[in-house]
Parts: structure tokens; sequence; C-alpha cells
């Protein structure tokens, strides 16, 4: 069977998942950098978004999926457990992760600073100010969640925190966030761990421009 293909950019979050995906279960991947709404993108993603996913005949779109097929297509450590209450509980966080976390973290605060759209392409002081009290909370739930458990879904490595993890590495280098990461001590310490293991120093995006 052909090498599975991840296709997306590097810096994506959702892009960095799904190769967190494939390092934990073991699964060899090749990554083909390709930005949103590119032909290779948009062949398999009904609305251009990154990754999407080929191995030999199947083609994927959406990460939750892409992520579904890894652990299922293929031998090695669950990703997702395997009982009825851990799962339902990875699938809460992963879509807490994705519905209302990622559409302020990501969508609101970070694209502001890197695609505000601004002519100059000075940050959207609006769109960040607007953020910052939603990622208060946010943060503060994150914190009171993780200081009652190892990881985010249970006491075992899952695919919650292989969604988490991309979203908390940016949030602790912008000027906002980063305060809130340190204010955060539980948060801090499960980004140490999980981005200690191989899947976490492997994916390592490359900077932003100007950030760290
Ligand atoms: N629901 C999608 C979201 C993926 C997503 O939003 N990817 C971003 C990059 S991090 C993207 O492609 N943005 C371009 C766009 O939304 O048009 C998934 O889970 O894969």
């Amino acid at each position: 069977m052909a090498t599975l293909e991840i296709i997306g950019a590097p810096r994506s979050n959702f892009v960095r998942t799904a190769c967190i995906a494939c390092i934990e279960k073991g699964v060899p991947y090749t990554l083909t950098p390709a930005r949103p709404h590119s032909p290779e993108v948009d062949v398999i993603h009904p609305f251009g978004k990154i990754p999407v996913m080929r191995h030999g005949g199947v083609t994927l779109c959406e990460t939750k999926a892409i992520c579904a097929y890894i652990d299922l297509a293929f031998d090695g450590p669950p990703l997702m457990p395997r009982d009825a209450v851990g799962a339902a509980r990875t699938e809460q966080w992963i879509s807490l992760v994705n519905t209302s976390i990622d559409p302020v973290f990501a969508r609101q605060y970070l694209l502001a600073y890197f695609f505000s759209g601004q002519p100059d392409g000075a940050p959207d002081r609006a769109r960040i100010e607007a953020a910052l009290p939603k990622m208060r909370e946010m943060f503060a739930l994150l914190d009171r969640e993780l200081g009652n458990r190892v990881d985010l879904a249970g006491d075992a490595f899952t695919l919650a925190d292989a969604f988490l993890l991309p979203l908390i590495h940016y949030m602790r280098v912008m000027p906002e966030s980063a305060e809130m990461f340190s204010a955060s001590p539980s948060v801090a310490a499960w980004f140490d761990r999980v981005v200690a293991r191989p899947s976490g120093k492997e994916t390592e995006p490359p900077p932003m421009p100007g950030r760290g």
C-alpha cells in the first residue's frame, strides 16, 4: 500500500494534529505542503480546507475523520479510548476544541495578527481585543480541567490532546495569550508533557514570521 500522505501547510494547527496522529499510531506518512484552496486540496475538500489525506485509493478531508481513519485502519496504540465513557469524553473535548476554542484562539485571535486583512498587514486590534475576554475564560476552563487530570480527556494521551497542543503552541508566544498561558500552571505543565513526546517534537512548525 502507498505511504499515507497528509496534504497541507506545516504551520496549520489542524495539519499538525493529523501528523501527530500518524506518529502516535506509528504510521509512516509524508507531509506534502499545500495551501488551503490549492488544486490538490480542492480536489479532496469541498471547501478547500487543510489538511486532506491520501492513502492508496482512500482520500479524506476533515481532521477528525482523517484521525479516525489513522486510528482504525492501522495497528498501534489506540488514539481514542475503546470504552464508551472514555471515547465519549474524548469526543467531547475534541468538539469543544474544534467548535469553541479554535474559533477564538486561531480564527479570531491568531488570524488577527497574521492574516489581518489590513492594508499594511498590521494586527487587527479590534478583533484581538474582542477575543481576549473569551480567551481568558477558556484558559481558566482548561487550567481547571487539566488540574484534575494528566491529559485533556483522561489519564492517557488521546486525540483530544492532539487537537489542543498545536493551538497552545501558538498561544505561548503571542503577547496577550502568553500572559494567560503563564498564569495557567496546569495548562503549562500539560503542554510541557505533551510537547516532549516524539509526536510533539517531530511536528514542531516553523516559527511564524517575527515570532518563536
Ligand atoms: N473543520 C476543518 C477545519 C480545517 C481548517 O480550518 N483549516 C484551516 C487551516 S488551519 C484552513 O484550511 N483554512 C482556510 C479556510 O478556512 O478557507 C478540519 O477539522 O479539518
